[in-house]
């Protein structure tokens, strides 16, 4: 099949320079920059990511929207999407990343990475006691594809592990708890939390200070930690800095914000216990994601199910 009987796709991306995955879905298919030609009838897919708001609802031959990243939130920001299947992004190198950011940063808060960098600016010599990562049972918000992989990551390091998801999960090694019934035991029973859930309707400013309260504060770490690398708006960051500044939280790991990027205003920024990344946790890579997109459309176009579709009711 020539590139012109495939049917073409719209790339529509705002917030950053998409040449590189232009350049690759090129190499397959008729691609059309948005916003060259919007509402184009020879238009079969639309690969986005903050697309414009009522840009997809004007194409009429639309059969299916891929996500450039894992979250798609950003595309339900926009209330006129058509009813076509929507694609979010599973793969190995992004899920590897992600791992990778957690376990970084349950280590550096185990470790007392930031104890350490504070007194190296000091020049002080003091070696605090050290706890075995068996005595921290790390939780994490959301058990799909990133968390269940950090899990798994974080059990092969020795610590505990908890789980909350959306509905009843069951991993190896992992103590699992789901729904609203589920959320406070969860809590309780946790000393770092891992936020690694969608921004949905439902979860929407859920790391909240009530939320942050229910933290367990008896380990060996000296107080609850925080690590979000889900979304910014599942956060409250006024409540982040209140938690921070009366002794709920020890200290938290922020890769994203309600606001992004972080104003220079937020006192987040140079908060002395809050470590700041410019939501680079699990960056999506075109040289990994589009050759998963154009097998996914050329299954599709054999008469082959789409994967990892988005369920819309739920809007993950
Ligand atoms: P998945 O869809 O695979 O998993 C989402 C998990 O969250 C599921 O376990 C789901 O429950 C749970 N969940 C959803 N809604 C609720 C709810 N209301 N209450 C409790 N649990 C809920 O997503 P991924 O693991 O692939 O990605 C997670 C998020 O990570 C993305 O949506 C994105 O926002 C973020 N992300 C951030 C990146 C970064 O660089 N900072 C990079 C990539 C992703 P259930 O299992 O029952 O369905
Ligand atoms: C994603 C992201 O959702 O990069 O993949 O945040």
């Amino acid at each position: 099949m020539s590139k012109l009987e495939k049917g073409r796709v719209l790339l529509a991306i705002t917030g950053f320079h998409p040449q590189r995955w232009h350049e690759l879905l090129s190499a397959e298919r008729e691609v059309t920059l948005e916003p060259d030609g919007p509402a184009d009838p020879s238009i079969t897919y639309a690969v986005v990511w903050k697309q414009r708001p009522n840009l997809l609802s004007g194409l009429p031959n639309l059969r299916a929207i891929f996500s450039v990243g894992a979250g798609v939130d950003h595309i339900f920001a926009d209330t006129t999407i058509p009813d076509v299947p929507i694609v979010k992004v599973v793969a190995d190198n992004l899920t590897q990343h992600m791992t990778e950011y957690v376990v970084w940063r349950v280590m550096d808060h185990h470790r007392q990475g930031m104890l350490y960098h504070a007194q190296q600016k000091k020049k002080i010599w003091h070696e605090p006691p050290q706890r075995p990562s068996g005595d921290i049972s790390v939780g994490i918000m959301g058990l799909g594809n990133l968390g269940r992989a950090a899990a798994a990551a974080l059990l092969s390091l020795g610590f505990k592990v908890n789980g909350w998801s959306r509905t009843e999960k069951a991993m190896a090694g992992v103590s699992t708890f789901a729904g609203e019934g589920g959320l406070i035991p969860f809590l309780n029973a946790t000393d770092i939390l891992v936020v690694l859930l969608p921004l949905t309707p439902a979860t929407q400013g859920m790391v909240n200070y009530g939320v942050l309260k229910e933290l367990r504060k008896r380990n060996g770490l000296g107080g609850a930690v925080l690590i979000n690398a889900g979304r910014g708006r599942l956060q409250k960051d006024a409540d982040i800095v209140r938690a921070l500044d009366d002794g709920t939280l020890k200290e938290a790991s922020l890769d994203v914000f309600e606001v992004e990027p972080l104003p220079k205003t937020s006192p987040l920024w140079n908060h002395p216990k809050v470590f700041v990344t410019p939501h680079a946790a699990a960056t999506s890579d075109p040289a990994h994601l589009v050759p998963i997109m154009l097998s996914q459309m050329n299954a599709f176009e054999r008469g082959e199910p789409l994967q990892n579709l988005v369920n819309r009711k739920e809007r993950y």
